[in-house]
């Protein structure tokens, strides 16, 4: 049985003026639990609360504020749009959000918007909380991710969850309070908030969060572990001298998209070190992983964390299938999704992650790719094509749209939106998308046609759209 989830923050012991930094601002663990209280004392009792997730210390303080008092954390992209925002509030339900102070403009929550209170987040206070943490069935996050279809779905993440995942990647690992974990992740999914930060502060190791993931700021941190998703790697071994300077890490781990094998052998060749590759999902959290102490291989994403049980269903003959994860770390569910939620799993109660994917005789896992190319991954971001394209209709002058991913160089996956439409350019389309939803579900690219390919059926054919 885990220990609760903040259950190392709140004891005493091991603490320095910047236990954790986040984009140029250190905290003590003490001063952030002080702070953390604050925000607890004002939102208590609240049924969720949503924080507008800026990498910045009023996050952590908020996300951890909000933890303490046992209010789940409905984490809101700081560049989402009024579409993607006003959906994210009104599905969850969340009556507070919460803003570093002077922010309230930028939230754009004014009278009118979504009936949604913002609380201003200041670091500089100190209230001592001592209620005692919330049962570990609670959620303690809700956490908005794309499908291949519709609005993003809000997935229900268990206190449970979170501390059997982070306990796991502390045994894989070899993570301990001796290490200075640095990344520069967003603060709003599972990589960057749920591991980047409470694991930091569940297993007690420094945070240097450098608020963007540059080669530079990544080489200036002096980490011994560091997070990055491929397309930051990508960047790295691309600056040599920031790559160089990473040398003395004891662990670089990538994840959230396929990391391609000349990225592994340049890290390798510039750091002296192989990376160490895992594999999760919002729903189930991080599942798959090599292990501090194991072998890294390219392609590969290692072997089940301690607790999780993976199985590969394939068609007879076939070695390869969907990868299905049953374990610990699973959520609760998509809020208010009954069927969404039931339809996500096998009969047999199994997760059904939509990854195909092989298992090695020596229980190594590989992902070869998605069941559906509607879910994209660019820069490491779960993006729908369905969202995309009900953002580019809701353009007047758009009357068909369909959005794939194209492999990218530097973006694993960079959208591509074909359109029907008049009077209207490329530029105009793709603002158009950054300002309704995040910027980065913003096609890169998009394409004039006079019709889409459709079938007898009349659904339109993305395998049959032109090459770019
Ligand atoms: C460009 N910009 C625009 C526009 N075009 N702004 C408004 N409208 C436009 N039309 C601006 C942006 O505001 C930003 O400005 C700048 O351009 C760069 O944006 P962008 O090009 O999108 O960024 P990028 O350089 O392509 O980003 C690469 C990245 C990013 C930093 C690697 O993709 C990233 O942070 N990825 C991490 C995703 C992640 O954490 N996924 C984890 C999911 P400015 O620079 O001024 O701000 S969790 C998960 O997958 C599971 C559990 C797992 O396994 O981990
Ligand atoms: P998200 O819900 O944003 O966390 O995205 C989850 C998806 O990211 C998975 O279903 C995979 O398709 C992909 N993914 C995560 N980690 C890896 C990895 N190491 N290799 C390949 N794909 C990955």
């Amino acid at each position: 049985m885990a220990a609760p989830l903040l259950s190392s923050l709140t004891e005493p012991g091991g603490d320095r003026p910047d236990a954790l930094a986040v984009a140029g601002r250190p905290c003590s663990r003490e001063d952030l639990l002080g702070a953390a209280g604050a925000v607890a004392a004002r939102i208590a009792g609240a049924p969720v609360v949503a924080v507008r997730a800026t990498a910045s210390l009023e996050t952590v303080t908020a996300v951890t504020g909000a933890l303490l008092a046992g209010v789940p954390v409905v984490p809101v992209p700081p560049d989402s749009g009024p579409a993607e925002r006003d959906h994210i509030l009104r599905d969850s339900g969340a009556a507070l959000l919460l803003t570093g102070a002077g922010e309230d403009e930028a939230a754009g929550e004014g009278p009118g918007g979504s009936g949604v209170e913002t609380v201003p987040v200041d670091v500089r206070e100190r209230v001592a909380w001592s209620e005692p943490e919330a049962e570990p069935d609670s959620t303690a996050f809700i956490l908005y991710t794309s499908g291949t279809t519709g609005a993003p779905k809000g997935a229900l993440i268990s206190r449970r969850a979170v501390a059997a995942d982070l306990d796991a990647l502390a045994e894989a690992w070899a993570w301990t309070p001796e290490d200075t974990l640095v990344h520069g992740l967003p603060l709003f999914h599972v990589h960057g908030l749920v591991l980047g930060v409470l694991g930091a502060l569940r297993v007690g190791s420094r945070l240097v969060h450098t608020g963007r993931p540059t080669p530079e700021a990544y080489a200036a941190a002096g980490g011994s572990l560091y997070f990055g998703v491929p397309t930051v790697w990508g960047r790295v071994v691309r600056e040599e001298s920031a790559a160089r300077a990473l040398s003395g890490a004891r662990l670089l781990v990538s994840g959230s998209a396929p990391l391609p094998a000349p990225v592994f052998h340049a890290m390798e060749r510039l750091t002296g070190q192989r990376p160490v590759e895992r594999y999760g999902m919002t729903e189930t959290l991080i599942t798959v992983s090599a292990r501090a102490d194991g072998e890294r291989r390219p392609g590969y994403v290692g072997t089940p964390l301690a607790g999780i049980a993976t199985r590969v269903v394939a068609e007879p003959g076939a070695d390869i299938g969907e990868l299905q994860i049953s374990g610990p770390t699973l959520f609760d569910g998509y809020l208010n999704r009954p069927e969404a939620t039931s339809g996500s799993f096998t009969e047999d109660g199994w997760f059904r992650t939509g990854d195909i994917a092989a298992i090695e005789e020596d229980g190594a896992h590989r992902i070869v790719g998605r069941a559906s190319t509607d879910m994209i991954k660019s820069g490491g971001y779960r993006i729908g094509a369905g969202e995309v394209e009900n953002a580019l209709l809701d353009h007047p002058a758009v009357r068909e749209a369909a959005v794939v991913g194209a492999p990218h160089e530097d973006l694993g996956q960079e959208i591509v939106a074909y359109v029907v439409a008049d009077g209207v350019g490329e530029r105009e389309l793709i603002d158009f998308v950054a300002e309704r939803l995040s910027v980065h579900k913003r096609p890169r690219k998009v394409r004039f046609l006079e019709a889409l390919p459709r079938n007898a059926m009349g659904k339109p054919q993305k395998k049959l759209l032109p090459p770019l």
